[in-house]
């Protein structure tokens, strides 16, 4: 695609200039990292495994789109070995940010977090499964 922006003054001279650029598809957004925060909002950092049960922490995910941002993003979590994915809560704002207990009851297992989000022209992550990135043991 050619895009051409011509200048007119008020004695009529015309100057025009073109310039190409490629046209690429609209892709979907995506979400390369689920940061842990504590309650405060300090970054436990990637290395964090364990979490005990009943601590307050914030799920920060870090979606990126290409075209035009993000609009909403939806945070779930599952116990390893269960099939029940339970939705945390849905952000439509920046910054996308979750508050969060960890479960009871569930010592000794992996808890896995998993985000989906949408862009601004409507467009999915890919499915959600293919967005967890964070297990942590449950002390
Ligand atoms: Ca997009």
């Amino acid at each position: 695609m050619k895009l051409i922006i011509m200048a007119t003054d008020g004695a009529g001279n015309v100057t025009s200039l073109d310039r190409t650029v490629i046209i690429n598809e609209n892709n979907p957004p995506q979400i390369t990292k689920i940061q842990i925060l504590d309650s405060k909002g300090f970054n436990l950092g990637a290395m964090v495994t364990q979490l005990a049960e009943g601590r307050q922490i914030i799920l920060d995910p870090v979606a990126s789109d290409f075209e035009t941002g993000i609009d909403m993003i939806r945070m779930f979590y599952k116990i390893e070995g269960t099939e029940e994915i339970r939705q945390i809560g849905v952000d439509e704002a920046a910054p996308f940010q979750f508050h969060f207990k960890i479960p009871s009851g569930n010592v000794g297992n992996k808890l896995i977090f998993m985000a989906k989000a949408v862009d601004t022209d409507g467009f999915e992550s890919e499915t959600f499964f293919e967005q967890r990135v964070c297990e942590y043991n449950v002390l």
